[in-house]
Parts: structure tokens; sequence; C-alpha cells
């Protein structure tokens, strides 16, 4: 019986308002329970049949064709990447950084369970235990692991269970084949201590806890692994990148847990970005070897007056490519309405949206991460 369980783990189900209210369903059973509680363990804590079950399950999203009609993708992996691409200024240096990140993590996990049956925790990275030794880390064993460190020129992946994975999304969309790639480096993970976690957590409202934990421990990660993982837009390439930001909404998770009364509600920021990138921590770019995903050297990827094709985006307008100028620091009107905030501040409101593979949420919906759109458990 899970509901009185549940009842514990939700604490406080009155924060989530009206949309939480139990009903009970002609079976005696009520609607809105979850039917499994998705454990959130790191990757250290998995036994060697659970991480090689995870590694399975993303290999089985690399091999499965395309399901949501997206232009140019080949497989599911290629489908989840393009969610981030395609909106990769809307959800970054914005008040839905942690919100969307989170219903990402959805996201993959409904794939992985749907398409995959994959049964298992959900990894996540815990980068302190990592510091001073990211070659060392179990995440990049070759073999029980996500692969090592990239090598030659491109610094392609070449070992373990992602080696020689193609990406083709490019950061504009267009298609481009490329390889995964990783300079794993010591110097950017230094970033991620308890102490910079710490003084995130001890922020007192939303937009300074989210501005805090989008800066150095957020950047952290990216930098760690740079590659794929240092593009703001093509990062979601790395299986990695599902770790890290695993990792990070657990931090945002330990600090809604420090006053859950008002944080399971609080909400707030821009629905703007200040630009591509924010929130990578400057430094990061620049991968020796270049190429495509092999680091990302800041600015303006697309030049001065670049538009940015959005296909499919607002999803209710089926194929309308509709142009949004790269670096427009102003309203925007077209998203800001979509997102259904009524302005540029980031509410409860706020529409997330996954192209298709998974129906739209809002922040609403994932404030909770035990609550019935999450159904998670950190451990
Ligand atoms: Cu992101």
């Amino acid at each position: 019986m899970l509901a009185p369980f549940l009842f514990v783990l939700g604490a406080v189900p009155l924060t989530l308002g009206l949309s939480s209210i139990r009903s009970s369903a002609s079976n005696g059973q009520e609607e809105d329970e979850c039917a499994v509680i998705s454990k959130r363990v790191s990757w250290r804590n998995l036994t060697s049949t659970e991480k090689s079950d995870y590694l399975k399950a993303d290999q089985c999203l690399i091999s499965s064709p395309p399901r949501s009609g997206i232009v140019g993708a080949k497989n599911r992996w290629d489908e989840l990447q393009y969610i981030h691409i395609a909106q990769t200024d809307y959800v970054h240096g914005v008040g839905a950084f942690l919100p969307f990140h989170r219903y990402f993590m959805k996201v993959h996990e409904h794939v992985i369970r749907t398409e995959c049956n994959y049964t298992g925790p959900l990894p996540y990275w815990d980068e302190p235990a990592d510091i001073g030794n990211i070659i060392g880390s179990p995440l990049f064993d070759v073999e029980t692991g996500f692969g090592g460190n990239g090598t030659g020129a491109g610094n392609c992946v070449a070992d373990g269970p992602f080696a020689n994975l193609t990406l083709r999304f490019q950061a504009d969309l267009s298609i481009d084949e490329y390889c995964l790639s990783r300079y794993l480096n010591d110097r950017a993970l230094s970033m991620a201590t308890k102490e910079n976690v710490d003084k995130c957590l001890e922020r007192e409202t939303y937009v300074e806890a989210w501005n805090c934990l989008e800066g150095l421990p957020h950047g952290a990660g990216h930098g760690a692994v740079m590659g794929t993982m240092i593009n703001p837009f093509t990062s979601p390439g790395d299986p990695i990148f599902y770790l890290h930001h695993g990792y990070l909404d657990k931090l945002w998770w330990d600090w809604q847990s420090r006053n859950l009364t008002t944080r399971l509600t609080e909400i707030g920021g821009n629905n703007t970005a200040r630009g591509p990138g924010f929130g990578f921590g400057p430094g990061f770019g620049g991968a020796p070897g270049g190429g495509p995903g092999a680091g990302f050297p800041g600015g303006n990827p697309f030049g001065g007056n670049g538009s940015f094709p959005f296909p499919g985006f607002p999803p209710s307008n089926g194929s309308n490519p509709f142009p949004f100028p790269i670096g427009n620091k102003t309203v925007n009107k077209a998203f800001t309405d979509y997102f259904n905030d009524g302005g540029n501040v980031t509410t409860l409101n706020h529409t997330l949206w996954s192209a298709g593979v998974m129906d739209n949420a809002t922040i609403a919906d994932v404030m909770n991460p035990s609550g019935k759109f999450m159904c998670t458990e950190y451990l």
C-alpha cells in the first residue's frame, strides 16, 4: 500500500494546490498516487548489475528509431538532445533553469522506462567525491562506467559503452555528424566543493539559490567533462549530462528541503535568457582539438544577426518554424505567451516543453520531487 508512505514522503501536499487534490476512482484507488517511486542514487552506490542495466538503457535509446517526428533525428537519443538544443536560450539563465532540467530528467527517465524497459534507480554524479581525481572516477570506468576520456585530435570517446557514438544536431539545429567528445580535467571540477555548494544552499530566496547553483556547481560538472558537455546547446549528447543534472537537481531539492513550507512553491526570475552559455562559467571553452562539441568559445555561435529556427515550437503550431533573434535580451512575446506566465517573470504556470517526447508540464508539476508528476525520491 503506497499511499500512506507517499503522504510522508510527499511532505506538505497542501502546497501543491488544487491540482493535487486527491480523488477516488471507482475502483477505490486514488488516481494520483505514484505507481512507482523512482529512486535517485549516486552512481557510486549502484550495484554492478544496476550500472550495467542503466548503461544498456541509454544504449537502447541510441539504437531506437526516432518517434517524435523531429526532422533530422536518426534515433531516440537525437530527439532527447534536440529538446535541449531547441530551447537552450530559454532554459538557461532564466527562472525556469532548475524546473526545466528537473522536467528534462523526467523526460529521459520516462523514455528509458517506457521504451527500454528500464526498472532500476536513476543515478546522479556525486561530484565532490571526484574532486582531484576525475580520471579515476567510477563514472568514467571503461568497463563499468560511461567510458573514459576522449582521445585524438577531436577528443572523441573511443572506449566504453558509448565508444564512437555519433551525434548530429548542431547548436543551430542543422545536421552535421560529430563524435561524442570529452576532455576530462580536474581544474573545473575543483569548483564542485562542498563549500561552494553550501554557499548556494544557504541562500534565502529561490532567485538567489538558482543563480548560485547555475553558477559554480553547474559549471563545474560541465567544465570538468568538457567536449560535448561544455556546449550549452548540445551537452545532452553525452550520457553523463543526465547524471550531472541529476546531481544539480538534488542540490535544488536539498535547498528546498531546508524549508518545505515555502520552497515547494517558491519560484521567480526572468523568462528571457541573458545570452547563450550563461551559467556555464567563464573560461571553460576551447578544448584542445576543437571541432563541433569539443568546446564552446563563448559568445554568439551564430553571428550577430543570425536567427534561431525553432521547428515545432510551440508544438501546437505543428511544423511552423519561427525565428527568434539570438542574443535578444528583450522580452520575446512569442515565448512569454507560450510559457503562459503573463510576462517575463517565471511563475508556477510556466510551460515546460519537450517537443512532444513527453506531454508538456508546468513548473507547478515539478516543484515537489515526490509529487505525482515526478514520483522521485533522493537517497
Ligand atoms: Cu541545460
